[in-house]
């Protein structure tokens, strides 16, 4: 568009010309939606839909005689309805017959009886089906007439649905107009469903605006097709899988011809139709059985719910002859995967301390068969969420359990309750460690206090003491660490530096000599900096820059410890939230203890005078590293340029202000050099140092 074009309004111009445009902006609108929202390939940046979406609502409304039902524009619109009115499937909406099996292999079941009414015999050749994703939404019929959407029902009792056509209007994946060739009537059939990314915004958007949030997808796409307001329908975000067809004018007026389910699914694609991708062909229960194992197993990584598969016959002839029986097809059957919600009791409410110290409230639960596994906890999440969702001891829990993830209380069924039960309190101490229980003004989760101390942390507590960027125990890793924590070799941190050769060569797989090397790097360790000593305590918020700073500006640990909220505010990067987790922190006698002994073991470093505030020449300034230096370790490089109030950062961005590169240095520097940043070798990087002193650590 030229600029002056914002300025002056568009010359009018006769309605013929407008007409030809009008449609060559509702194509490319369409074609460019079908893209984005059914193909999940888009063609064009959302700037320039929007552009030329403007470009069509402006025509439209300079020749008010030329606005189509079917028009992009008109997705959303209509006023909120009283009720939504009955409509009667020309076609009835079947429902399918369950396979109760739900071992892949309940795939023969269905297989064996088919043949039976084929009247196959065992010789006979595999028989041919479709398998598909069975999708955890509602049922949907949509009615196209010369193409254009006409109507949108629901399944209801399969004869009679409710009119909800200005709601599924606004799905974007739902083609207004048909592509293509179509028949005059046209009946499509399918699932409306919310993808789960989509389900996820929707709840965190509803809890943000203090509104009530969905138990799973399934009831928020309910809840949005069955919602009068079009206007609140437009901003639940469904989306649509069409598998078959209703009402569709006959062959012999025009109407389309399809041999099998296979081809009447392509045909719908081209249509402009959603049909899921992992629609397959199967020959025999072999390859069902195979199919149901397959989607089985990607199940948790579809990014929608499903609750099962499909199998159909594929020929449609065969459809035909097996007919119906009470309303489901004979043709084709449900094949379940275990369900991952079910109801159940709770019968306490727990509280569980995690290894980084946060408290999650666990709901006991009376034993329950869900998602393949008996499940007799469920994670509450936090106070906030067991709140939200008014979760008492007693209730009726809908638990859900989804492939590996742990399971969860998603609600309750809504129900008066028979006695009054007290609301659920958070503990005022550790139930592990009795140390103070906090939370964060901005925090949901409320945690544990005694980080060196408890019990519950300790694992994590000596891997963070024991990282090479503290006080570094070379060789000391996860398995050691769980070994020796598990067998009861190390309670607290500072046994770690109690350790004997005995103990240590006792452990699994501890040759003498790596039990001598972990000594002799215990040893090692004890000879330390003040920040890696602090950085090391895995004091909340403290990461190593702010236990630099604390180094500089108190010299001495005491002085840390001993510090008021005040003092400590005088640091540079230590904010309210900071001096109160380092306060709390030093506050509980048992942490204080702990430094104490370590000491005690032999920990030491060099403590120095409060610093008056050294100069940072590099403040402001954004570090990159890449490749291996002539002199300088990487970590190195880092301490130096931060001493000197630098950021030092992983990838480069047009907010870097220099790339260090030293020999084989990466697509950092093509990136630098294809963004203009000046690019130093190390000397460079010293010399821009010069003015500083030698590194804190
Ligand atoms: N994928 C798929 N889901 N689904 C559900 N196909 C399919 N077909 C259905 C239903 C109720 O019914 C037809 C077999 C009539």
């Amino acid at each position: 568009m030229e600029s002056s074009d914002l300025f002056s309004p568009p010359a009018p111009i006769p309605s013929a010309q407008a007409a030809t445009e009008i449609e060559a902006l509702r194509t490319q609108l369409n074609a460019w939606s079908h893209s984005y929202y059914v193909l999940d390939a888009p063609t064009v940046p959302d700037a320039e839909y929007d552009r030329v979406f403007k470009a069509l609502q402006a025509l439209e409304a300079a020749h008010p005689e030329l606005l189509t039902a079917d028009s992009p524009t008109q997705r959303v619109g209509g006023k909120p309805l009283p009720e939504f009115a009955s409509v009667r499937h020309a076609v009835p909406m079947l429902s399918i017959r369950t396979e109760t099996d739900t071992e892949p292999t309940g795939a023969q079941n269905f297989d064996a009886r088919i043949r039976k009414e084929l009247g196959l015999l065992e010789s006979d050749p595999p028989v041919e089906y479709v398998a598909e994703p069975k999708f955890d939404g509602l049922a949907m019929s949509l009615r196209y007439e010369m193409g254009v959407l006409v109507q949108a029902a629901t399944r209801g009792d399969g004869e009679y649905g409710e009119d909800v056509t200005q709601n599924i209007r606004t799905l974007r994946q739902i083609p207004l107009r048909l592509h293509g060739g179509a028949p005059p009537v046209l009946e499509v059939r399918g699932e409306v469903y919310m993808r789960l990314a989509d389900f996820d915004a929707l709840n965190e958007r509803q809890r943000e605006n203090g509104d009530k949030t969905f138990v799973n997808p399934r009831n928020a796409a309910a809840g949005a097709v069955r919602q009068l307001d079009p206007g609140i329908a437009a901003r639940r975000p469904l989306s649509f899988f069409a598998y078959g067809l209703g009402e569709v004018t006959p062959p012999e007026q025009g109407g389309p011809v399809f041999d099998t389910h296979y081809a009447l699914l392509q045909t719908l694609k081209k249509w402009g139709f959603p049909v899921a991708a992992q629609v397959e062909i199967a020959q025999g229960a072999t390859e069902l059985i195979a199919y149901h194992q397959k989607i089985g197993a990607a199940r948790d990584g579809l990014p929608y719910d499903i609750d099962g598969v499909v199998y159909k016959l594929n020929a449609l002839a065969l459809q035909r002859q097996l007919g119906f029986v009470s309303r489901e097809p004979r043709w084709a059957v449900a094949h379940k995967y275990p369900a991952q919600e079910q109801l159940t009791s709770i019968t306490a409410i727990d509280v569980q301390v995690g290894r980084t110290g946060k408290l999650t409230p666990v709901a006991r639960l009376a034993p329950i068969f869900v998602g393949g596994v008996t499940v007799t906890n469920a994670t509450l999440h936090n106070l906030f969420e067991l709140r939200r969702k008014r979760v008492r001891v007693g209730d009726t829990a809908i638990v859900r359990r989804a492939g590996d993830v742990i399971p969860e209380v998603v609600g309750i069924i809504d129900k008066p309750r028979a006695r009054y039960v007290p609301n659920f309190r958070m503990p005022r101490a550790c139930p592990i460690c009795g140390s103070k229980v906090v939370r964060e003004k901005t925090e949901m989760n409320h945690r544990c206090s005694g980080g060196l101390f408890c019990p519950a942390q300790r694992k994590e507590a000596i891997l963070h003491f024991a990282h090479r960027r503290a006080v570094e125990v070379e060789g000391l890793g996860d398995k050691l660490v769980e070994q020796l924590v598990d067998t009861g070799v190390i309670r607290t941190l500072p046994d770690l530096y109690k350790l004997g050769f005995t103990a240590l060569s006792a452990l699994d797989r501890m040759a003498d000599k790596s039990a001598q090397n972990i000594l002799d790097a215990l040893e090692k360790s004890k000879n330390t900096t003040l920040p890696r000593f602090l950085f090391g305590l895995g004091i909340r918020h403290v990461g190593e820059a702010t236990a630099k700073a604390l180094a500089r500006h108190f010299g001495k640990l005491d002085a840390v410890m001993d510090a008021t909220p005040e003092q400590l505010l005088e640091v540079a990067d230590v904010g309210p939230i900071v001096a109160l987790a380092i306060r709390t922190f030093f506050d509980q006698p048992h942490n204080r203890e702990v430094v104490e002994q370590l000491r005690a073991c032999g920990i030491h470093w060099e403590e120095g005078e409060p610093a008056q505030q050294a100069p940072k020449p590099l403040a402001g300034q954004t570090f990159v590293l890449t490749g291996t230096f002539p002199t300088l370790s990487r970590d190195q490089a880092k301490d130096l340029l931060e001493a000197a109030g630098a950021k030092v950062a992983g990838s480069v961005s047009k907010k870097t202000s220099y790339v260090v590169a030293g020999e084989e240095a990466g697509s950092k520097l093509d990136k630098a050099q294809a963004l203009g940043i000046t690019v130093l070798d190390e000397a460079g990087m010293l010399a821009l140092l010069q003015p500083v002193d030698a590194a804190t650590d």
